[in-house]
């Protein structure tokens, strides 16, 4: 009888901690400021953006961004190509140790490709990022429009971008 106890206790300790090594990056990064651009109803995408803060001493890596507002989402930057902002898919957005990494408009941005609805504002959206280990942290944000930003020359810029990518 107390065989089968230290071993059933010594397997709950294995699994949690092997469950905390597949959570440990989720764990050390903290989302500040989320938000999802507004789109017209026509659009072919939008985007999302956000602060990431990597609390631990090594680097992680966000390789991938799940969505079910989206038939698909990616990780994007833009890239300065002879002078016209343009967007670049990206396998990775890296968040450095014990630093920040910000997703904004005109750079490092989560693209929200063929939305199902409309991105209005009032909405929260909701990103499920997932770093290198698999791990897994879901974002729920809210919809903004870049007009009520104050962002109005951003807006230019995202929208000759847009036009280049389709
Ligand atoms: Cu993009």
């Amino acid at each position: 009888m107390k065989k089968t106890l230290v071993a059933l206790s010594f397997g709950v300790i294995t699994s949690l901690s092997s469950f905390a090594a597949l959570a440990v990056q989720a764990d050390n990064i903290s989302v500040e400021n989320p938000f999802a651009r507004e789109v017209p109803p026509t659009a072919p995408a939008s985007a999302s953006f956000m602060t990431l803060k990597n609390a631990s001493g090594k680097d992680i890596n966000l390789v991938q961004a799940h969505s079910e507002v989206a038939r698909a989402v990616e990780l994007h930057t833009h890239i300065n190509d002879g002078g016209v902002m343009r967007m670049r898919q990206i396998d990775k957005i890296t968040i450095p140790a014990n630093g920040t990494t910000e997703l904004k408009p005109g750079g490092l941005h989560i693209m929200l490709i063929g939305p199902h609805n409309p991105i209005k504002v009032g909405q929260t959206v909701t990103v499920d990022l997932e770093f290198a280990d698999g791990s897994h942290k879901k974002v729920d944000m809210p919809v903004k429009s870049f007009m009520g930003m104050g962002m109005q020359n951003q807006q230019k810029g995202q929208h000759r971008c847009g036009s280049g990518m389709h």
